[in-house]
């Protein structure tokens, strides 16, 4: 009894409702439920992952950033100056602070859907970084990335820190990684935080921290689901579930219905939980550097360089097109 049951015309229900709206009843009614990860970020969502992100447990982050700050000649001097630099996903353009002193690209061009977030960080990079014509584009990377006229003849690179590219499934990794190639050109190179395979107790500390911050991110992806759709999941039925997968490499995050009961989706379809039935909710990739400058290859990127910290928990890669 999973299913979303629809009191109405499916036509009708559609008509309705925006892609988003459908992405999630889709989630939501198929055989083993989902909602996609983007959805953990609304506004106390977004607020939630700073926390995670300066939890002890939590080793990315800080990781990423101590690699960033020790190795940036050494990686500038890999990446070489003048370039366009192009973040997807860039959020608060934190990290890159610590690459454009050395790195002194021609234009830095930051990408997110936040727009106003985004445009106020801009204008803060622009005030820091005269030198560096700063190009804010308020989209997501799907669309083609459009460089201002004066950069077009600029090798471009790609900068994607975070390991946010763990979150993908490795097919979706791979399709993101063929885009990037197609986007970056014969010169180009893609500049990329990816999280390491390591001792399984770090992993499900790191997704199971103490003050329970990680719980809290992802039961709130049910309340952001119920702003969105109207609907009324009892997120306090529902308990955080998240453990490393060693055979597939990944962290998997879900919610556990503690018990059986029945939502309404909004105006015109519910759903039936049975009692310890999950929602997926975000798988976390961890790679191997060989393992992903395998995957890299496939979609015609060739590792150049990396960069690892003293315990092996983290790596900053540098690849060029080949
Ligand atoms: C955004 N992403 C790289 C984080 C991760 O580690 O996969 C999201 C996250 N989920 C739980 N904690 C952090």
């Amino acid at each position: 009894m999973n299913q979303v049951v629809a009191t109405t015309e499916l036509n009708t229900v559609f008509d309705e409702c925006d892609v988003l709206k459908k992405e999630l009843l889709d989630g939501l009614s198929a055989k083993e439920k989902y909602i996609n990860p983007k959805f953990f970020y609304d506004e106390y969502g977004s607020q939630l992952f700073e926390k995670i992100m300066q939890l002890p447990e939590y080793y990315p982050s800080r990781t990423e950033i101590a690699l960033l700050k020790q190795y940036q000649t050494e990686i500038s001097d890999a990446v070489g100056i003048g370039k366009v630099l192009i973040e997807p996903g860039a959020g608060n353009c934190e990290k890159v602070q610590h690459l454009l002193p050395m790195l002194k690209p021609d234009c830095y061009m930051p990408i997110d859907i936040s727009a106003d977030f985004l445009f106020e960080c801009a204008k803060k990079l622009q005030h820091d970084f005269p030198e560096i014509k700063i190009h804010a584009v308020a989209d997501d990377m799907k669309a083609d990335v459009i460089v201002p006229e004066k950069f077009r003849n600029n090798e471009k690179v790609i900068f994607y820190p975070g390991s946010t590219i763990g979150n993908y499934k490795p097919e979706d990794a791979l399709s993101f990684l063929k885009h990037v190639r197609k986007l970056v050109g014969e010169q180009g190179g893609l500049l990329i935080g990816v999280d390491l395979q390591k001792d399984k107790d770090i992993l499900n500390a790191a997704y199971n921290d103490e003050e329970g911050i990680t719980a809290l991110f992802n039961l709130n992806i049910l309340n952001h689901v119920n702003n969105l759709l109207g609907s009324d999941i009892n997120v306090e039925l529902f308990e955080h579930v998240s453990f490393y997968n060693e055979e597939l490499s990944r962290i998997e995050m879900h919610l556990e219905s503690q018990s059986e009961h029945t939502s309404n989706l909004g105006k015109f379809s519910e759903v039936t939980f049975s009692e310890k039935e999950r929602i997926h909710t975000e798988y976390s990739y961890k790679y191997t550097v060989d393992g992903f400058s395998e995957l890299a290859a496939q979609a015609g990127l060739k590792l150049k360089n990396f960069w690892l910290d003293n315990n092996r928990l983290f790596s900053i890669q540098y690849y060029v097109a080949c």
